[in-house]
């Protein structure tokens, strides 16, 4: 990576700034925030740590790194210039792909003149006097705006554990987030992987025919669910074209934010044998058609949640051949949904190699790291390469690493120290004219559909304060109050709340010292873009009361 700052030339803003917005983040939040604003005719500027755009898809490299939706839903829909030109290659694009998508989003719509890449932001202070934001890089330097928006992504502060004794291994060392650009060399390696969430299920059975040996340390196991990838052919791309609109329509009244049929009934409410072929169905269609277009309940209901954790139990123990192997890697005191179920190429399958090995650490975790490996409990394994699968500090990571401070120097890490504040997850009271894309409390979605939603309804927000002459959004505490409660609600009336052992990101479960909260709003991405309307169309009611001052 070169130091090298790439800054773009300015244009006029507002007097007295430099810009009249700041976006931090290239990935599809900023580059959909940018487009969006530039639209206002706003002067807009993002700065960007990578030396490109993508965001979490420039920095999750690792082999085996794919989308777990499908194309068609996992792209904007609102350039036509970008949709009539772009043609995706396979049903789950792989990371490459994604980036290539966004540089063509970025170079299409015209952005890479408003961003300033390899410039990471340590800071940003509200300024009261001012009605500004003063941003900060990480080389020092210091920019003004208006506006301030965070698109620094929900799954992009990655977390490695500490474990004792790491400084002293004397091989390689790779988190699968940071994974190097020019790639890593593992043929003939002894490769040790720690995490089985979505990165290291995907990584395994790429890695598994390259490698001498790959120990694969399982403290939970997951519930992954077959994807069945395949080529997008031109008469399948051409009809998704001519549909998008359709699609994205459909998409935003899911509660997941997809273009899938809702299940009209519960999987406990039909026969054996009609569960086991709807079942069978949704498993072939593969990946969240499973979760989300079998049955209605599975997120809702125990008894019908069971039938589908011991379905896909079933499917380990078919498929892994050895019996002690396929009981470990059953999920067995947790149920399906109970964390974010990764989408399968091939895993359980690796399984079946005999260079790829399952050491279980569920017990007492790995004792530690030694020079050549390893240790857990009686157990030395040696090996080469030590991978970190490990996952993020969720929804909140990337914006509590930084110093956000907002009125009377209020830091938003410290607001949200006891417990999360925010109006639908787009604001926060004390940090006036600051929007989040994604920030924590928003859905629990699809994020592309999520993301282009949520610049939209920012855009509006800013064009509304800019035609009434707000000079400040600010969200109200009460409304803060309110979403709260909902979120709370929302989730307690789900499977997910039930996490039980899973760890899982979306309750905080996964950090040490995090309040353990719902991060996402479970209560459906349909009902809650129909809320963010609802408060649009109402003059943005709970965003400016407020407001000190007008323009
Ligand atoms: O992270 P995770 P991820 N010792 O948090 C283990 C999205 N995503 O990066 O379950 C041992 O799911 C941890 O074990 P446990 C997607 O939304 C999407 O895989 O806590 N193990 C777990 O196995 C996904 O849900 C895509 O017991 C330790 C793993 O590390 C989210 O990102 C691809 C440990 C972490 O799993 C996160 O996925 C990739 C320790 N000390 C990611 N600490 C696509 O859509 C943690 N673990 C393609």
């Amino acid at each position: 990576m070169s130091n090298e700052v790439i800054t773009a030339s300015p244009k006029h803003a507002a007097a007295g700034v430099d810009y009249d917005a700041i976006i931090v983040g290239a990935g599809f939040s900023g580059l959909g925030m940018l487009h969006h604003l530039n639209q206002l005719g706003l002067r807009s500027h993002v700065f960007e740590a990578g030396t490109g755009v993508g965001g979490t898809w420039y920095w999750n490299r690792y082999p085996g790194a794919r989308t777990d939706s499908e194309f068609y839903y996992y792209s904007f829909s609102f350039s036509r210039e970008v949709r009539d030109a772009w043609k995706w290659s396979e049903r789950y694009p792989a990371q490459p792909e994604v980036l290539r998508y966004l540089e063509f989003v970025a170079e299409k719509l015209e952005l890479k003149q408003d961003i300033s890449f390899n410039t990471k932001i340590t800071r940003a202070e509200y300024d009261e006097d001012r009605n500004l934001w003063r941003v900060t890089t990480a080389q020092g330097e210091v920019f003004t705006a208006r506006w301030f928006v965070s698109g620094m992504g929900v799954l992009s502060a990655p977390s490695t554990p500490k474990i004792k004794g790491i400084e002293s291994f004397r091989g390689q060392v790779y988190q699968t987030a940071t994974w190097p650009k020019q790639g890593v060399d593992l043929s003939g390696k002894r490769v040790g992987l720690i995490g089985v969430g979505a990165s290291g299920v995907q990584i395994v059975p790429v890695i598994a025919p390259v490698v001498k040996d790959l120990f694969v340390f399982q403290r939970t196991p997951n519930y992954v669910v077959a994807s069945s990838n395949y080529k997008v052919e031109d008469d399948w791309m051409s009809k998704i074209r001519t549909n998008y609109d359709d699609i994205h329509k459909q998409a935003v009244s899911h509660g997941f934010a997809v273009p899938f049929k809702k299940p009209t009934v519960g999987a406990k409410d039909v026969s054996p044998e009609e569960r086991e072929r709807v079942f069978e169905e949704g498993w072939k269609e593969g990946g969240f058609h499973f979760m989300l277009e079998t049955f209605n309940d599975l997120a809702t209901n125990e008894e019908s949640n069971a039938y589908a954790s011991d379905f896909i139990r079933r499917k380990i123990r078919e498929t892994v051949k050895d019996p002690l192997k396929a009981e470990l890697l059953c999920p067995k005191d947790y149920p399906f949904n109970g964390k974010r179920p990764p989408g399968g190429h091939g895993y359980y399958e690796a399984f079946n190699r005999e260079n790829v090995h399952l050491v279980d650490i569920r017990a007492n975790g790995i004792d530690e790291v030694t020079e050549t490996g390893v240790r857990v409990g009686e157990r030395h394994v040696e090996i080469d390469v030590l991978i970190f699968a490990t996952g993020f500090d969720a929804m909140t990571g990337t914006l509590t690493r930084i110093d956000i401070v907002g009125r009377d120097g209020l830091v938003l890490r410290d607001k949200w120290k006891d417990g999360l504040r925010t109006n639908m997850g787009l604001a926060v009271n004390g940090f006036p004219n600051f929007f989040m894309i994604l920030g924590p409390q928003t859905p629990y979605a699809n994020l592309p559909v999520a993301i282009q939603e949520a610049v939209g309804w920012v855009s509006r927000a800013i064009r509304y304060a800019e035609e009434n002459r707000i000079a400040c959004m600010e969200s109200s505490a009460e409304a803060e109050e309110a979403w709260a409660h909902e979120v709370h609600r929302a989730g307690s009336a789900t499977i997910m709340a039930q996490g039980g052992s899973a760890h899982a990101w979306f309750l905080g479960a996964n950090i040490p010292g995090k309040p353990r909260e719902f991060n996402v709003y479970m209560g459906g991405a349909d009902v809650y873009f129909r809320r963010c309307e609802e408060i649009a169309s109402n003059g943005f009611r709970g965003f400016h009361e407020g407001a000190l001052a007008t323009a």
